[in-house]
């Protein structure tokens, strides 16, 4: 008699995402994204402060209102690509962290910025970030603080 092929079952999406987390891959642990190329000086901070800790990450800009299904298409892919925590820096209305953590599971670190457009010195977007409606949250740090994000992503990750 031949051999007889075991009956394997499909793996859940929780069982699936457990065995990848198991992979060590070189993908990036933390991403830092920003509603704008302007907010790049200011968020290269965070950048600085997980490279000095050793930690993976990316950067990229992506707009929440300018280009929303890049921005959903990030989030809903960014567990499965390996990263663990994303930081997001906007100003203005600040849409950006709350958009991204429509989209997914993982820790969303909102950075306001206060620029040229700012309204009561950055208020406008402390109160965008902090304010997110019940259910879907979003880690607030201080005004143009994103070294203090890197920071919390660091704590998050255990590193
Ligand atoms: C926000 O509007 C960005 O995060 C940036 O802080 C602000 C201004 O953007 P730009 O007009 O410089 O593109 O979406």
């Amino acid at each position: 008699m031949g051999e007889v092929s075991p009956i394997t079952t499909p793996l859940t999406e929780v069982e699936t995402r457990a065995q990848l987390e198991e992979f060590d891959v070189d993908s990036p642990h933390v991403g830092i994204v920003m509603g704008s190329a302007s907010d790049m000086e200011a968020m290269e901070k965070a950048a600085i402060e997980l490279q000095e800790r050793g930690i993976s990450h990316e950067l990229r800009v992506m707009s929440a209102h300018r280009e929303p299904d890049i921005v959903a298409d990030y989030a809903k892919s960014a567990r499965m690509r390996g990263l663990r925590v994303i930081i997001a820096g906007a100003g203005i209305s600040a849409a950006l962290p709350g958009a991204i953590a429509a989209h997914t599971d993982l820790p969303v670190i909102g950075v306001p910025l206060s620029g040229r457009l700012t309204a009561a010195g950055g208020l406008d977007a402390i109160l965008s970030i902090v304010q997110m409606p019940p259910g879907v949250p979003v880690a607030c740090v201080g005004l143009d603080n994103p070294r203090n994000a890197a920071i919390l992503a660091a704590q998050i990750l255990g590193a």
